[in-house]
């Protein structure tokens, strides 16, 4: 990418998005295209078409997605796989349509078997079956892998494949239902001990496992590798260390000063036992996050302490 080159950021309103569109600025890129959900439906085939017709974007960072924690994935699986396999399809193939000269797919950890050996490589995909909560959702995102990877094959596009783990950051969703776990245990330990509740209730047993990775530091990866990597096989996103759902609470708990009790629900999912990524490759290319998991969390704390939502 050059510094004035026209770059499609997709989903700029979201966790990933904006993150991306904060690192572009900050780098100099000033010739974004940003559109949001009301302006430009990427469900709508007809839209997204005349809408690359018009814009003729360079680059692409496909960011938009119907997203959620493992009680919205459980909610809503038609919406997670039908909105997102639309947005995929119209994206990529506009892309292929319109000349777009690279394209970057943002997929997701759990597009990996449930069983999968770990770390999980990138070579383990599509090597067993999925984790049933999140199953549709995972469909959806290996079928944009696929499209990434078949319009390559066939029509020479440059279209590349992420695969980020666990995102938590700035701007994270924090409704309850819908959010994934970081975010909601932030919140439900910022209104216990606002509220003097002797403890805190966390879905699950505590012992899955899963890593995070602070968003702006997915962001610094997903320029490394729009200016770096050209090749159609996917690439994982993450720190290579996990911890347990018990430990992630206990790590809240401090950073938020709750001193109560941890009671875990086990009537509620677990969902994928761990959930490790093999960064090995990512490694080799020279790239490393720099954002630790107590400075994330205690960044992101801080701003939703004082945000509206951490005041009511
Ligand atoms: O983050 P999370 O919703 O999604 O849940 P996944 C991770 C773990 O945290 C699960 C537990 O074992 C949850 O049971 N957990 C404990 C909680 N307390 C809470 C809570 O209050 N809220 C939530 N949300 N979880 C998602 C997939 O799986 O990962 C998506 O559903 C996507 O498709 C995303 O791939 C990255 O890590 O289990």
């Amino acid at each position: 990418m050059n510094k004035d080159s026209k770059i499609y950021v997709a989903g700029h309103g979201g966790l990933v998005g904006a993150a991306i569109v904060r690192r572009l600025k900050a780098e100099g890129y000033d010739n974004l295209i940003l559109r949001t959900h009301d302006e430009l439906d990427l469900t709508r085939q007809v839209s997204v078409e005349a809408f690359f017709e018009k814009q003729r974007p360079d680059f692409v960072f496909l960011a938009a997605a119907k997203v959620g924690g493992i009680l919205a994935n459980s909610s809503y699986p038609a919406e997670f796989i039908y909105q997102n396999m639309l947005i995929e399809a119209n994206m990529i193939h506009a892309s292929h349509c319109y000349g777009v000269k690279k394209l970057l797919f943002l997929g997701s950890s759990c597009i990996y078997p449930k069983h999968c050996p770990q770390p999980m490589k990138e070579e383990h995909l599509l090597s067993g079956y999925l984790e049933p909560s999140n199953e549709p959702y995972a469909v959806a995102k290996i079928a944009g892998i696929k499209l990434c990877q078949a319009y390559n094959r066939q029509y020479g596009t440059c279209f590349i494949s992420l695969m980020p783990t666990n995102l938590y950051g700035p701007g994270d969703n924090f409704d309850l239902k819908t959010s994934h776990v970081l975010p909601a245990l932030i919140r439900k330990f910022h209104e216990a001990k606002n509220g003097d509740c002797s403890f805190v209730e966390i879905w699950g047993t505590g012992t899955p496992r899963r890593e995070f990775l602070h968003v702006d530091d997915l962001a610094d990866a997903c320029l490394f590798l729009m200016n770096s990597y050209d090749a159609s096989e996917i690439i994982n996103v993450g720190i290579g260390k996990d911890l347990s759902i018990l430990e992630l609470a206990q790590v809240i708990a401090r950073v938020v000063r709750f001193k109560g009790d941890l009671r875990f629900d086990s009537n509620k999912p677990d969902g994928t036992p761990v959930k490790l990524l093999d960064v090995s490759r990512l490694n080799a290319l020279g790239w490393q996050p720099k954002i630790s998991l107590v400075e994330g969390i205690k960044g992101v704390y801080q701003a939703y302490a004082s945000s509206q939502y951490g005041q009511s």
